[in-house]
């Protein structure tokens, strides 16, 4: 079995070619990856139809918000410079303070088209009468919604309007907004509200759905009217409107223009994750993340604290159990506690130095190595057991060839390549079982993953 530890594979020492390396531990660390979208506080959105791509090779009317101002080289049948129609919705970021402007033309979606945005007072002018605010009616004058982004946090919006309410956003019409905290810096200051314990080094949109196929099918035939909740019964389940294993594949994939959001989250050991959960659909989802317990910190864009100065109120859970229209925020975070070995392996390396309380910041260890990135206590311990060999084992797609962090190992032909970082993939999935099949088959629906890789493997 090799237990050689190495700093990085060949492949990601080629794929790194180009781009910044990771920064000496003595210099602050690299900002990670943040939430994909566009950022106000204007936007320019419209609605119109589109198909979206399902992992089985068929397609599925949808209708959609797209972005009128960054679609360089995308085409439209309105006309150029539109970006694409998407699903979800693109996800609008401003910050705290801000005036946002939301200008909603509806240039094809056949019902008149409304936002609304949870946790704001929102004014509506221009368009038309619609069922809860103004609303656009196809091909006629646009609506122009503007709010005050007063509090920080993870919000929702979407259209509510037509005959049926909860059509739109079965069709698509639904998005999150994120709004950055008074203080907030992309590199210097990442943190989720202007309070302690919600800062983090990576941030990741998790936003659930459910679509039930059928009324997509009656909606692209025009029968409008064919659509009453008690039939309503959902079979593709999603995270950021891709279902399994599409949602491995990269932001802004080309195999998925209509649906541009990724849902693998990343992290190094001992990085602080927040993942800003957003239940997007009508069904309530239980959602659950392997590695270690969240803490909960807010909930529909409200922090959960007692005192407010720090999120001290809320529980520590693997799963969030989110309602329809609700956003909970949590912060995760792997160090490989207990695991019982060493994740790197029993060759000499550097440790330990364990000088920082990570959940209070203060001085002082809290057993975990932020220079080696290792859990102190299991610091040159061995693998509990001698693995087989591996012509006797049956290898997942996501199996580097080794147990140990960043270290790769022998696989035989046609198997894995999934993982040439050598990181440990740990599942973020719905814990309700028909949740992870797309049309009753598994695995597929909202089965997504985190994987824990090595510090040398960048995150962007
Ligand atoms: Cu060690």
């Amino acid at each position: 079995m090799p237990i050689l530890l190495k700093p990085f594979t060949r492949l990601s020492a080629a794929l790194m070619l180009g781009l910044v390396l990771a920064a000496p531990w003595t210099q602050a660390r690299a900002a990670g990856h943040d939430i994909r979208g566009i950022t106000g506080p204007t936007f320019d959105l419209y609605a119109f139809p589109f198909f979206m791509n399902l992992p089985e090779g068929t397609s599925l009317y949808m209708w959609g918000f797209g972005d009128m101002n960054s679609g360089a080289g995308a085409t439209h049948p309105e006309g150029g410079d539109y970006a694409l129609p998407q699903y979800p919705a693109p996800t609008l970021i401003v910050n705290q303070g801000d005036t946002v402007t939301i200008n909603l033309t509806n240039f094809g979606v056949p019902d008149p088209v409304s936002i609304v945005v949870t946790g704001h007072h929102v004014q509506a002018a221009g368009g038309i009468d619609g069922l809860v605010t103004r609303a656009a009616a196809p091909e006629q004058l646009p609506v122009t919604y503007t709010f005050t982004a007063g509090k920080p946090g993870t919000y929702l919006y979407h259209s509510l309007d037509g005959a049926t309410p909860g059509l739109h956003v079965e069709m698509g019409l639904v998005g999150a907004l994120i709004v950055r905290p008074a203080g907030y810096h992309a590199d210097t200051n990442r943190i989720a509200y202007g309070i302690g314990s919600t800062s983090y080094d990576q941030e990741f949109l998790y936003l659930l759905s459910e679509i039930d196929p059928d009324v997509h099918i009656e909606m692209e035939r025009g029968h409008y009217s064919h659509f009453t909740h008690s039939d309503r019964f959902a079979t593709v389940y999603m995270v950021n409107g891709r279902a399994f294993p599409d949602l491995f594949a990269s932001d802004f994939d080309s195999l998925y223009p209509h649906q541009p959001y990724q849902a693998l989250a990343k992290a190094h050991p001992g990085e602080r994750v927040l993942v800003r959960e957003v239940n997007a659909g009508h069904d309530p989802h239980p959602f659950h993340h392997h590695g270690e317990n969240l803490r909960f910190i807010a909930r529909d864009g409200r922090p959960l604290t007692a005192d407010g100065l720090s999120a001290n109120l809320g529980l520590s859970n693997s799963t969030i159990n989110s309602e329809p229209k609700q956003t909970v925020d949590a912060i995760w975070r792997w160090t490989g506690k207990n695991l019982g070995w060493d994740i790197y392996g029993t060759q000499a390396h550097a440790c330990c130095t364990d000088n920082v309380n990570n959940e209070t910041g203060a001085t002082g260890p809290d057993g975990f190595d932020d220079i080696s990135y290792e859990f102190v206590a299991d610091h040159g311990k061995a693998f509990p057991v001698t693995l087989p060999n591996v012509t006797d084992l049956t290898l997942g797609g996501w199996w580097s060839g080794s147990p140990f962090l960043g270290d790769t190992g022998d696989l035989p032909p046609g198997e894995g390549g999934l993982n040439p970082f050598g990181g440990y993939f740990l599942m973020w999935h719905s814990h309700a079982e028909k949740e992870l099949t797309t049309f009753d088959i598994f695995p597929g629906g909202s089965l997504s993953a985190v994987v824990v890789l090595p510090h040398a493997t960048p995150i962007q």
